[in-house]
């Protein structure tokens, strides 16, 4: 099976074992996340060879950053560890109403935010046709200026040796506003191959959440990729391919935990179909089986699928509320 490289900043996030304030809990659990690595993981788990690359601190929390990715067999061997700087944290404070999750960042002063990452090892991998897909998002772009410069840089070298680009825009507008964003998605529009949002970033961006005018927005403004995948949340998923749409409906789920996580999880679905060569519906119908199991959990990724229980999924038998 072909190999995917993604790559952007991880974050250890602490979740409290309770509902409730933040401010008022005991216990905080640590988990590696981060929507970079999501996906790495998300892909590991479907069995798609996935490595992740960016930096880290050289304290505690790199090494679960580390340990993390390695236990769910993501190559992590292009993860910087740089001294200067810590590894980026967030706290998810869980409102306990259906899948509501508020999220606090800890990350200006990151190892990807100002340690000034150079990924020489990843544009030499690059060079020697390592991998044959490659997938980040805006974040990378908008959390700092070295970080904005690697990861164009990358995207470039992509482009030059005819390796496909998936880009989820990923708006957070902690990081920037929508003008920032908008100027995000223009510089990195010429080189990809696929363009991933959900459908309250595409009324930011756009306005709009009809998925065929935004691919043909984005192919006036520099897009020469493949098409949209625009994730809709409970109304399910819509592509857009040359101006032909196809729509795949949610999966249902019975309990929505927490939402954190779930569009990672599609993209890591969507893409391990599309490597699969399976056709645009049924690989985002797999991305929206892997949002429908991330939505169980608190973990951004602890919910994801394995490929044996996607399989018992597809095969219409289990569960997804479990
Ligand atoms: O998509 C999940 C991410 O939102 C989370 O892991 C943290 O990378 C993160 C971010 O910037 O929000």
């Amino acid at each position: 099976l072909p190999s995917v490289l993604t790559f952007g900043e991880p974050l250890v996030v602490l979740v409290p074992d309770a509902e409730g304030q933040i401010s008022t809990t005991h216990q905080l659990r640590p988990y590696a996340a981060g929507a970079e690595l999501n996906t790495a993981v998300g892909l590991a788990r479907l069995g798609i060879n996935a490595s992740f690359a960016c930096s880290v601190g050289t304290d505690p929390l790199g090494q679960i950053i580390l340990h993390s990715g390695r236990a769910e067999g993501v190559d992590m061997r292009y993860v910087q560890q740089d001294a200067s700087a810590p590894t980026g944290m967030f706290f998810k404070q869980w409102s306990g109403l259906q899948g509501r999750t508020s999220v606090y960042y800890y990350r200006s002063t990151s190892s990807m935010a100002v340690g000034g990452w150079n990924p020489v090892d990843v544009q030499n991998e690059l060079q020697a046709g390592t991998w044959s897909w490659v997938h980040s998002t805006g974040i990378t772009w908008m959390i700092g200026a070295d970080s904005r410069q690697a990861a164009t840089e990358l995207f470039e070298l992509c482009h030059t040796l005819d390796i496909p680009i998936s880009f989820d825009v990923n708006v957070r507008l902690k990081l920037g506003n929508v003008e920032q964003w908008r100027e995000c998605v223009k510089q990195v529009l010429p080189y990809i191959t696929w363009f991933l949002l959900g459908d309250e970033e595409a009324q930011l961006l756009f306005g709009t959440d009809e998925v065929i005018v935004i691919e043909e927005y984005i192919r006036k403004h520099g897009f020469a990729g493949q098409g949209v995948m625009l994730k809709l949340g409970e109304r399910g998923a819509a592509g857009s391919v040359a101006g032909v749409k196809t729509e795949v409906p949610v999966w249902p789920v019975t309990r929505v935990v927490d939402t954190v996580g779930a569009g990672d999880g599609f993209n890591a679905g969507w893409l391990a179909g599309m490597l699969r060569g399976w056709s645009i519906e049924e690989s985002m119908r797999l991305g929206s089986l892997v949002g429908a199991f991330a939505v169980t959990s608190m973990g951004d990724y602890a919910g994801y699928p394995s490929w044996s229980e996607v399989v018992q999924e597809l095969s219409g038998r289990g569960n997804v509320a479990r």
